[in-house]
């Protein structure tokens, strides 16, 4: 059975009980969980993590990494996707007693039972879900990939990272100036994912990762009800977005679960700005949703030698 696999920074620290509330409701029983972080081992948030999966009876370990160890320009790329996803190139490493790995980002929201997914070998180093968006298309090489896959969800054969020598790769990836900053200026992590796997990648079934911004649209959503994991891509999470969508209130529902009496007054704000009340992302999301929205068609009519140029500036 894969193990499962979580990063996050400081800033998402917050939201981790509420995967965790879920992988003991979806997990299989007995299931191995590992969060990767930068956090100070000291951070109370990663304490309170530790308590609320002892209390889960699940068997969490943690790993505090220096990330500058692994990434000499560490920062965030300019559509916000935080630095430390790039740690998920380096899983191989990081957990050397692994060999199958399901890798879930934060933003993610378990429906259904993983079981199936958990215990299905593979045979590429990847197993992902392909993103039918129009990513693909602003690969920022010229050579685009074969196959686009979203870097959410994840199983991965850590067996394979480490026959494959992908942490020396990513390394090399990074080390490349040029190259890095093309590769990582959207997604971080994800189109040095399709650049190092997008010939070697085992296409998932869609229900597995499925966009939240997608099932908002009826017609979509009709057509999906079986849906396991759903992800808040993009800059709706289910923290901060004050649409109360079907799979916010879910989240919002283990989060609640899984703090209970270890909340502190910013957990309850997080809860209590969706019930009304005016809270700055009520304003500041749905304002830059707008901006991304006529970024992106000002965008797709610019002319891609033109977009070269930009990125060349
Ligand atoms: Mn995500």
């Amino acid at each position: 059975m894969a193990a499962i696999a979580l990063i996050s920074d400081e800033e998402t620290l917050r939201y981790f009980p509420a995967n965790l509330q879920q992988i003991k409701a979806f997990g299989d029983v007995g299931i191995k969980v590992y969060l990767i972080t930068n956090c100070e081992s000291d951070n109370p948030l990663l304490a309170r993590a530790v308590v609320i999966a002892n209390n889960l009876n699940l068997d969490l370990s943690v790993i505090t990494i220096d990330v500058m160890k692994f990434s000499p320009q560490y920062k965030s790329s300019s559509n916000r996707v935080p630095a430390i996803s790039l740690m998920k190139l380096f899983l191989g490493e990081l957990l050397p007693d692994e060999d199958l790995v399901l890798y879930l980002d934060i933003d993610t929201v378990i429906c259904k039972s993983l079981s199936t997914l958990l215990n299905t070998p593979i045979s590429t180093p990847v197993a992902a879900v392909e993103e039918l968006s129009t990513n693909r298309a602003y690969f920022p090489l010229e050579e685009l990939p074969e196959v686009y896959f979203n870097s959410g969800v994840m199983l991965l054969s850590l067996n394979s990272f480490r026959a494959l020598g992908i942490s020396k790769k990513a390394h090399e990836v990074l080390e490349d100036y040029d190259l890095s900053s093309a590769l990582r200026s959207r997604f971080m992590d994800q189109d040095i994912l399709n650049y190092l796997f997008s010939r070697n990648v085992t296409l998932l079934p869609r229900k597995y990762n499925q966009f939240s911004s997608n099932l908002a649209k009826p017609k979509i959503s009709i057509l999906l009800d079986d849906i396991a994991i759903v992800q808040f891509a993009g800059m709706e999470k289910p923290w901060n977005y004050p649409r109360k969508s079907e799979y916010t209130k879910l989240w919002i529902s283990y989060f609640a679960a899984s703090i209970g009496a270890s909340a502190d007054r910013k957990d309850l704000t997080i809860i209590k700005s969706r019930k009304g009340g005016l809270s700055p992302a009520k304003i500041l999301v749905p304002l830059g949703l707008l901006l991304e929205k006529t970024l992106k068609l000002v965008r797709s009519r610019v002319p891609y030698w033109i977009k070269n140029l930009i990125r060349g500036i």
